[in-house]
């Protein structure tokens, strides 16, 4: 279904082409308003394409008409559909926001597999009709894993281009550092979190800088293991717990900077944390999609090298990525990776 083009000014660059399953969601509903606004793809037209499951294309629909009474001059087109053939054909940027959630004493092995029923197709359609210069962020959770069975299913679009988001934790952590250091967000810089978008992540203040200047010795060491680790780690329950709704308006938002940073760069010396498919950089095995400082060369993320790994930051990077192994290896016995 595609909605009547809203006005636009004649632009001189091509319009880019937008993809967003989950369209109708509460992510999907804080994240396409900035998709249109130029803060991501500048003065480029936005062909936007909703995607939803069936029971979702009604209130899809509804959010497209909301958009066009938005009236942004960039939207130039918007298309409902709950086919990925559709939706992803010639996109340039795709956001998949849909997901299964997990029910009730859910075996992890049936949440993967059911989001493998999923992510398995959205691969192969994407590996089919959408741009060779595709970039690709998974939001919908288990993302890491789930972004390794559509890296799997799409052997034909190069895996760097296919990420997991890990920006809310990174970001999550830069909130809680800036609190704990009274200073400005925009003072922090190098900010690492290793490993999976669950419990066992890893955020690491090793290489972190204050200002220009290392900030390690500023911080005390109990109250990095004992209240800033867990508490990044498990702020989405945090939220769940007090919103009483997971966090939607700064999974948005964090989603928009991942993109955004990938279209415009990153400020010269500093790196950001982006899930990627491993290519065995500091120990982690290959096709494993993990968590790792990123810098981007020539539009794609790649995994900052040569920093120091001492003890403790070994045994954590362990641990969440055993946990990404035995996913991995799930969903591998379960067939979802070809
Ligand atoms: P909602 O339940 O509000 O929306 C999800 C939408 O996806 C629904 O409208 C549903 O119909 C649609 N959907 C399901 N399967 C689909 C498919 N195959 N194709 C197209 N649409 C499909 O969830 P919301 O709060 O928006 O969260 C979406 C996902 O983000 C969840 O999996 C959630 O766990 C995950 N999150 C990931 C985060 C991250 O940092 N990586 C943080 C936030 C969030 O928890």
């Amino acid at each position: 279904m595609t909605q009547p083009a809203v006005d636009t000014p004649a632009g001189e660059q091509q319009p880019v082409n937008v993809a967003v399953t989950g369209a109708a969601g509460q992510i999907g509903y804080s994240l396409l308003w900035r998709l249109v606004n130029g803060e991501v793809f500048g003065a480029r037209r936005v062909n936007l394409r909703l995607l939803e499951v069936g029971s979702g294309l009604k209130a899809a629909k509804g959010v497209a008409m909301e958009l066009m009474d938005s009236a942004f001059p960039l939207l130039s087109d918007i298309t409902i559909t709950d086919d990925p053939m559709v939706g992803f054909k010639d996109a340039h940027s795709v956001f998949l926001v849909g997901a299964k959630p997990r029910q009730a004493g859910q075996e992890r092995a049936d949440l993967l597999a059911a989001n493998g029923g999923i992510f398995g197709p959205q691969g192969k359609a994407l590996n089919e009709v959408a741009s060779r210069d595709v970039r690709v962020l998974v939001v919908g959770n288990p993302a890491n894993t789930n972004a390794a069975i559509l890296a799997a299913n799409a052997p034909d679009i190069d895996p760097r281009q296919i990420t997991a988001m890990t920006r809310l934790d990174h970001n999550r952590a830069l909130g809680q550092l800036a609190q704990k250091l009274d200073v400005p967000v925009t003072s922090l810089s190098r900010m690492t979190v290793w490993g999976n978008h669950s419990a066992s992540q890893f955020p690491d203040v090793s290489e972190l800088l204050v200002d220009g200047k290392p900030a390690a010795d500023q911080l005390d060491k109990n109250w990095l293991t004992d209240e800033f680790i867990p508490r990044v780690a498990k702020r989405g329950a945090e939220i769940i717990e007090v919103r009483g709704h997971s966090s939607a308006a700064s999974a948005a938002s964090c989603a928009i900077d991942h993109m955004r940073d990938w279209f415009n760069g990153i400020p010269e010396g500093d790196w950001v944390s982006v899930a990627r498919p491993s290519d065995g950089s500091y120990g982690v095995p290959e096709g494993i999609v993990s968590s790792f400082p990123c810098r981007l060369v020539d539009g794609q993320w790649e995994i900052v090298q040569g920093l120091a790994i001492d003890e403790f930051q070994r045994e954590r990077i362990d641990a969440t990525v055993a946990e990404l192994v035995e996913e991995f290896d799930t969903v591998k016995e379960l067939g979802l990776l070809s």
